[in-house]
């Protein structure tokens, strides 16, 4: 059976509703510290798991029979600089938890990383997968820490871990958890409510995006991919880059009347800059056949077709 942790961030939802399409409504456990809404009860198994928890987290693994654990507790960009405490204990020591538990039951472990992995040093266009790697955020630094962790227990213990770094992740049903590429969701809510929208990052702001729904396939890729296959045990992804102006021209396609303005917050303005404007991603095309299926019009396209937004498209089209 399958164990999601952080289950009610951005992705875990989503991500237990394809698995569950995928190995069975039952077979795949969502959780969180905290207690999900009604409809998220009703879709399949939730319990209540706090990885800071060690010997509740061999309880859950061993009483539950996990094979996978997709670990999504974490404390994001923004959220994780005002409150750095937090950020160790959850990225840092709930990740050592995580994968002491893994290793011992021999659970197939995937991590999220991030392309804030990268810092003010890494190149910044077509970031490899192999760069320098000196973030300046907490996120950052305890992302980089899971894949050197991750991939010693891989080499030392035999442990499957498997990680992608995603770039920013754009969804329709999901907020997301408080990092810095949450304009880029958070504007096309602002579009359809009130036809204007209140950037916090520079227009010119350039960063790799991705449409949810690439993100959960490539993570099923990549944990369902024959482990002779990998190559390398962190892979960057990526689909689109582009700027809040970028964004702002297409959307203007479906909300003629649409108008952004700037107030830049300086903090995350300093993540972004600090942050790859684009991820080389030939390894993980090559080894497991990743490729992404939305650009930024298909992105556009989707976003505004979910219900409530609908109304627009209709017009555009
Ligand atoms: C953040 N959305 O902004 C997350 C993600 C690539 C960005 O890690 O912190």
């Amino acid at each position: 059976r399958v164990l999601i942790t952080g289950g009610l961030g951005q992705l875990g939802v989503g991500l237990a509703g394809l698995l569950r399409k995928r190995f069975g409504r039952d077979s795949v456990i969502l959780s969180d510290i905290r207690k999900p809404p009604a409809h998220v009860f009703c879709s399949g198994p939730f319990i209540y798991a706090d990885i800071l928890d060690y010997k509740k987290l061999h309880e859950i693994v061993v009483n539950h029979r996990i094979t996978w654990l997709f670990h999504y507790s974490a404390l994001l960009s923004a959220v994780g600089e005002a409150n750095v405490p937090l950020a160790k204990a959850v990225n840092i020591t709930g990740l050592h938890n995580i994968l002491e538990v893994a290793a011992k039951y021999n659970v197939r472990l995937f991590v999220p990383s991030t392309i804030g992995a990268f810092g003010p040093t890494s190149p910044r266009n077509h970031t490899p997968d192999f760069s320098i790697q000196r973030p300046r955020t907490i996120y950052g630094v305890s992302k980089v820490h899971a894949e050197l962790m991750g991939e010693y227990y891989y080499h030392r213990y035999g442990l499957d871990f498997r990680c992608l770094r995603y770039p920013g992740i754009i969804s329709a049903d999901s907020q997301p958890g408080g990092g810095t590429t949450d304009y880029a969701v958070q504007i096309f809510h602002a579009a359809v409510k009130n036809n204007r929208f209140e950037c916090n990052l520079k227009a010119s702001t350039r960063l790799p995006m991705m449409y949810i729904d690439d993100c959960l396939r490539a993570t099923l890729e990549v944990m369902e991919a024959p482990s002779e296959c990998l190559s390398i045990r962190t892979y960057n992804i990526s689909a689109v880059s582009f700027t809040p102006e970028e964004l702002a021209q297409v959307l203007c396609k479906y909300v003629p009347e649409f108008q952004i303005t700037y107030r830049v917050d300086p903090l995350r303005q300093a993540i972004a800059d600090s942050w790859p404007m684009s991820l080389d991603d030939s390894t993980a095309r090559k080894d497991w056949g990743w490729k992404h299926d939305f650009d930024l019009p298909g992105l556009v396209r989707t976003m505004l077709s979910f219900q409530g937004f609908s109304t627009r498209v209709a017009h555009a089209n």
